[in-house]
């Protein structure tokens, strides 16, 4: 025992899931997790019986040498329980195989949430509406955000330059691929469409690029009122009460709890409320990953498949009923969110998480090319076509890997 609510919390569900499937919970911490699944799984020994890393470390190498087998495949798990994140399988799912094991388990999804935290004595020494009341009001837009960063941002020295060491800001943090507000105007760069079997890239859309434009009015280089180049130097600058709103992650809350200003937290503005439900874009999180190789420890000849699925049903049943509630309370609300108001728009994003294909199927170029009309902003349907032939090719093999790895599970099915 720690004394720290949450790891207490994990050692008793931990204690409990071994005594209830009698089993021995054998967690190995070591760098390079995909490389050991993939030469356990290559050389048949069957060493691991999950893998547990950033989604970014499999979805391009492991699935696509057909190392990775599906959730759908376990006889012994039913994925419409609540504690396999739907909106996760809604979006991964591809030919009806979900290879990324996204559920009540770690919390990571919720660590790796995109948030805004914004700093309260800057809302009421500027006299700017609170961003909570927008939200509530279905006011929380990109044009609103963009015109209180406006206000904050102020060249201190007067020398006619912005920096992030000296000046104060609007906007400042981690830029994520330009991704949150694409999520919470209802839209995705890429998806997956079941019914024509294929992905989709969406760069060129009308609509997209309206939204895209609004986000590079904000991103665009050169833009005095936002600083993403140096990190360190945009949360010292928060810190300093010289940032407006600062994007982080919201397990990053713990970086902030010697704050000394009042700070609140939101979720990324919309475009507009007109279409789509928002959702909130998750960070390349940590996912448990099952290889196409497992140990048989029990001797009946066969890899413990059925056993893997057992302890993820039980894990992940403990886990939604009683260690998330701790995480929420705990270290969400109960330190780094003093606020009400924070803690309730946490839980709004909690329910409304969004993923991104890209990072779930290695499509780093896709991401690249739209990153790079964001910090223009231009070019996007230009660079929709210039990037169609590269998707196509990439997301072809994934299709085909898929099918592959459809085919080598049948003997597990029987
Ligand atoms: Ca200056
Ligand atoms: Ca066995």
């Amino acid at each position: 025992m720690t004394g720290d609510k949450l790891s207490d919390a994990i050692y008793d569900r931990n204690r409990f899931v071994e005594r209830q499937l009698n089993m021995t919970l054998n967690v190995i911490k070591e760098d390079g997790a995909g490389n050991k699944l993939m030469q356990s799984a290559m050389s048949g020994s069957g060493d691991y019986d999950l893998g547990f890393d950033l989604i970014q470390s499999y979805g391009g190498g492991l699935l696509q040498k057909g190392l990775l087998r599906s959730y759908n495949t376990i006889r012994t798990i039913d994925l419409t329980e609540p504690w396999w994140d739907q909106a996760a399988l809604e979006t991964t799912t591809v030919k009806g195989q979900s290879f990324f094991g996204l559920l009540d388990f770690s919390f990571d999804m919720l660590e790796s949430l995109t948030v805004l935290f914004y700093n309260g004595e800057l809302i009421t020494e500027y006299q700017l509406d609170d961003p909570y009341e927008l939200f509530l009001e279905d006011e929380w837009t990109i044009d609103r955000m963009i015109g209180m960063m406006e206000v904050a941002s102020l060249d201190v020295n007067n020398d006619g330059k912005y920096n992030i060491k000296t000046d104060n800001f609007g906007l400042a943090g981690r830029e994520y691929w330009f991704q949150p507000m694409i999520f919470t105007s209802g839209l995705e760069l890429v998806s997956w469409n079941d019914q024509d079997g294929e992905f989709v890239m969406h760069l060129g859309e009308e609509r997209f690029i309206t939204v895209a434009e609004a986000i590079g009015s904000i991103y665009v280089k050169g833009n005095p009122l936002v600083d993403y180049s140096d990190y360190d130097a945009g949360r010292i600058a928060f810190k300093e009460g010289r940032v407006l709103f600062y994007s982080r992650l919201l397990g990053d809350y713990n970086n902030l709890r010697t704050n000394e200003d009042d700070y609140g937290v939101i979720g990324f503005p919309r475009y507009d409320y007109t279409v789509g439900e928002a959702r909130y874009f998750v960070q390349n999180p940590d996912a448990l990953f099952l290889p196409v190789v497992v140990s048989d420890d029990n001797g009946d000849g066969k890899g413990d498949y059925d056993e893997i699925g057992y302890f993820l049903q039980a894990v992940g049943s403990y886990s939604r009923d009683v260690t998330k509630e701790v995480y929420v309370e705990n270290a969400v609300i109960g330190k780094g969110m003093r606020d009400q108001n924070s803690a309730e728009a946490v839980r709004y994003m909690m329910a409304h998480l969004g993923y991104d294909l890209n990072q779930y199927y290695g499509l780093t170029s896709i991401l690249q090319g739209y990153g790079d009309s964001v910090m223009a902003n231009a070019n996007y349907a230009s660079k929709a076509k210039a990037l169609e032939k590269q998707f196509n090719k990439l997301t072809g093999k994934i299709v085909e890997a898929i099918e592959k790895a459809v085919e080598k599970q049948a003997e597990y099915m029987g």
